[in-house]
């Protein structure tokens, strides 16, 4: 449904002389509880409110990194039947659902641009970023996500989450006008971006024995949202957790440790491996969607993100859905891959349905999550 929202978009406007009416088209999924701002709590030194406290991370296990390192894939290489380089990328979404991407064709400078930028949008003082408050029953806009009951446990981050495309959904009101250059940097960042998922996407396709543009209609006039994450160091780390552990909602989800502070960490084989950063790629995740409608060919794997003790971390995530009108459900000729049984392994759903209900569950790993609601159960697992 098309929403209206009013409000001040740049300092003149906030002055109240002029109001910008800005009507964009989309999805409306719904808010998240509002909860204090973990940037300006960690400046305070009161400690650490138990609201944060996870002690079940004492418990859980985590790899020395040594001989777990997600797949690195060289985009250069895809299409160069000399190479290895797309089987690679097979066996990356099929056995890790995660790898890094270099040579991806995103120039240097619209990375850091987009790196600085959003890194002095942070720096403000509170009442500047607070200008781009998300509003009740919205996600979208600076805020923190998935905080659906009273008694939840928090993560030591503060966000700030925008619609980037198709242009049509991006809500202005909630695009920051400070630093001035944002605006572009996150346009660009935008653009640039869209076409390396689209990319991947078509020999992700051709590696699944579908045609690319099967794929690729589902995804134009894709949406793509981006969550700029920023985590306060916290003098009780270890105890507390930047993103709760979860699988992503999306179709593609392309990663960018911004100030390469490590904390990303995915689960494999039941322990935790820490991502280590590689200056100027990507970390590229397959997301719930992707994983149904390759009819679980492909999997979207639980991640999570640790802070540091005594640096700031920050990454951008840029997510890459189909279009709002799309079905989300496996590909066709995808069930005839799957041998054995010929049939889907997860129902269909509208993708605005599918947004609803994702935002409605908080961050709980993947098999609590929306994927294990849609999975048809066949009479083995049950
Ligand atoms: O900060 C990170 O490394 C992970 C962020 C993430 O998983 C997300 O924004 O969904």
């Amino acid at each position: 449904m098309p929403a209206t929202v009013r409000g001040p978009s740049s300092s003149k406007e906030k002055s109240g002389r002029r109001r910008r009416r800005s009507v964009f088209s989309g999805m409306e999924v719904g808010g998240s509880l509002p909860v204090p701002n973990v940037q300006q709590l960690a400046s305070r030194s009161e400690g650490v409110p138990v609201r944060y406290i996870r002690p079940e991370l004492e418990l859980e296990r985590v790899s020395n990194g040594e001989y777990d390192r997600i797949p690195l894939i060289d985009m250069s290489k895809l299409n160069d039947v000399r190479d290895d380089e797309a089987a690679k990328l097979h066996s990356a979404c099929k056995d890790w659902g995660f790898f890094q991407v270099i040579n991806h064709g995103v120039a240097e400078e619209v990375i850091l641009k987009m790196k600085a930028d959003i890194q002095e949008f942070f720096s403000q003082p509170l009442e500047e970023k607070m200008e781009y408050a998300q509003l009740p029953n919205g996600i979208e806009g600076y805020g923190q996500a998935f905080v659906v009951s009273e008694e939840q446990k928090l993560d030591w981050g503060d966000m700030l989450y925008i619609n980037a495309q198709p242009i049509n959904r991006r809500n202005m009101r909630l695009w920051p006008s400070s630093p001035s250059s944002i605006r572009a940097s996150l346009d660009q960042y935008s653009i640039e971006l869209e076409k390396v998922a689209q990319s991947l996407m078509i020999s992700m396709a051709k590696n699944l024995g579908v045609e690319p543009e099967k794929l690729l209609d589902l995804f134009k006039e894709g949406v793509q949202t981006v969550r700029m994450n920023y985590y306060p160091p916290c003098e009780q780390a270890s105890k507390v957790i930047g993103i709760a552990p979860h699988s992503d909602g999306s179709g593609l989800t392309l990663l960018n440790q911004v100030n390469e502070v490590q904390g990303l960490q995915i689960k494999k084989d039941g322990k935790w491996v820490p991502v280590d950063p590689i200056p100027g790629a990507f970390i590229v995740n397959v997301g719930d969607i992707i994983e149904i409608m390759s009819n679980g060919v492909y999997k979207s794997i639980e991640h999570r993100a640790l802070v540091n003790h005594k640096k700031e971390r920050l990454s951008i995530a840029a997510f890459h859905d189909p279009n709002v009108d799309a079905m989300i459900e496996p590909l066709p000729n995808l069930h005839t891959l799957d041998q054995e049984k010929q049939a889907p392994n997860y129902k269909s759903i509208s993708h605005q349905d599918f947004k609803k209900l994702g935002r409605k569950m908080k961050l709980d790993g993947k098999n609590k999550g929306l994927i294990q609601y849609l999975k048809i159960q066949t009479e083995k697992e049950e």
